[in-house]
């Protein structure tokens, strides 16, 4: 058990080598063991589209070698023809006698299948091992086949009394450059990131990445000039009774507003019917106030340091909370330190 345990956390460092490209479909990865136990061939799941990762570990080695072994992935072997033929079906052609999964398929054409296919095929399979570790690695994957939905993270960086920014404004840094550059790590694992019209017009920010999403009301940033708009694929959300410019890599989706704010709900719904799996909101406090309602996850890097002004930004805003019963919940995952600064990870306490 103890050895499975090593190569399982083996297969999730080589499932993350695909990390931010696999979208939507999960990070996998898998080792090969031949039949005296020693590893003979490793894979991942490198790109959406490219071979699974059973399949790109076996492809390297030949039957014979791997005849009587065991392969160890973090997902159930798929069952079905997608774009390459059933995995489970290559596991049994190559011989092989055990198979070591972290979780099963969420996917319901897989669910089991996988597993059944294996067994008919007289191969032992021990399921479940590192199930917390391997479910967290797909929390995205899960979520958008289980809830159908984009998966919502949310990041914030504020000083020891949740502050983002001076009551002038002034944000300029907060948190260290080691922090910063984690932030553009984090930004890679999800498909797109989100941000706000106060934040462009306060920060001008470029936020690197393939896709962002703009929620701009009443369309008042700069569309032509403000950083944000000068690279990537871009969605803007905007009061659907206005009439937005034509501008070349632009998308204007008109969305319903709702006490005089864009409807989240909605846009989330967007994303997910644009085939956005996964978005990380980088927003000022009163957006980050409503998203928050509809947060998976949050990043919060905290600085040492205390403004001590109630007119100074909170890095949540807008709701009237009048007892502690009525706040919202969070389980803390992890703890981590970009010196002189930390980041907390929670997720949201769902009933
Ligand atoms: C992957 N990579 O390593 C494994 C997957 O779109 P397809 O045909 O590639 O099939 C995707 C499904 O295959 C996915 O939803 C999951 O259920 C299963 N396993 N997918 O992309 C992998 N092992
Ligand atoms: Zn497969």
């Amino acid at each position: 058990m103890q050895q499975y345990e090593t190569y399982m956390k083996k297969c999730f460092k080589l499932a993350l080598r695909g990390e931010g490209k696999t979208s939507p479909n999960p990070l996998v990865g898998c080792i090969v063991l031949n039949s005296k136990g020693e590893i003979i061939s490793e894979g991942f799941h490198a790109k959406y589209g490219e071979n699974h990762a059973e399949r790109d570990a076996l492809l390297k080695i030949t039957p014979e070698i791997a005849n009587g072994g065991t392969v160890i992935v973090n997902l159930e072997p798929c069952s079905h023809y997608g774009k390459t033929p059933p995995c489970a079906d290559l596991i049994i052609e190559y011989g092989i006698k055990k198979v070591v999964t972290g979780m099963r398929d969420v996917n319901p054409i897989v669910a089991g299948n996988g597993i059944k296919k294996l067994t008919d095929a007289g191969i032992e399979v021990v399921e479940g091992i590192l199930e917390t570790e391997a479910k967290k690695l797909n929390e995205i994957f899960i979520t958008n086949q289980k809830e159908k939905r984009t998966f919502v993270a949310l990041k914030t960086a504020t000083t020891l009394d949740g502050k983002i920014a001076t009551s002038t404004g002034d944000s300029k840094w907060i948190t260290s450059t080691k922090a910063r550059e984690e932030v553009r790590r984090i930004r890679k694992k999800y498909d797109a990131i989100l941000t706000s019209s106060s934040t462009i017009i306060a920060d001008n920010p470029t936020m690197e990445h393939k896709n962002k999403i703009i929620l701009d009301r009443n369309l008042k940033t700069d569309l032509k000039n403000a950083n944000i708009y000068k690279s990537g694929k871009i969605y803007v959300f905007y009061d659907k009774t206005l009439t937005p410019p034509k501008i070349a890599g632009i998308d204007f989706i008109p969305t319903p507003v709702k006490n005089g704010k864009l409807n989240i709900e909605f846009i989330l719904k967007s994303t997910y019917e644009l085939g956005i799996m996964s978005v990380l909101a980088e927003c000022g406090g009163r957006l980050n106030g409503s998203i928050i309602d509809y947060a998976d996850k949050i990043y919060h890097f905290i600085a040492p340091k205390i403004i001590s002004d109630n007119t100074a930004k909170s890095a949540f805003d807008g709701k009237d909370v009048q007892f502690i019963k009525d706040t919202l919940n969070f389980k803390f995952d992890e703890i981590k330190t970009f010196k002189p600064d930390i980041m907390l990870t929670y997720y949201k306490l769902r009933d």
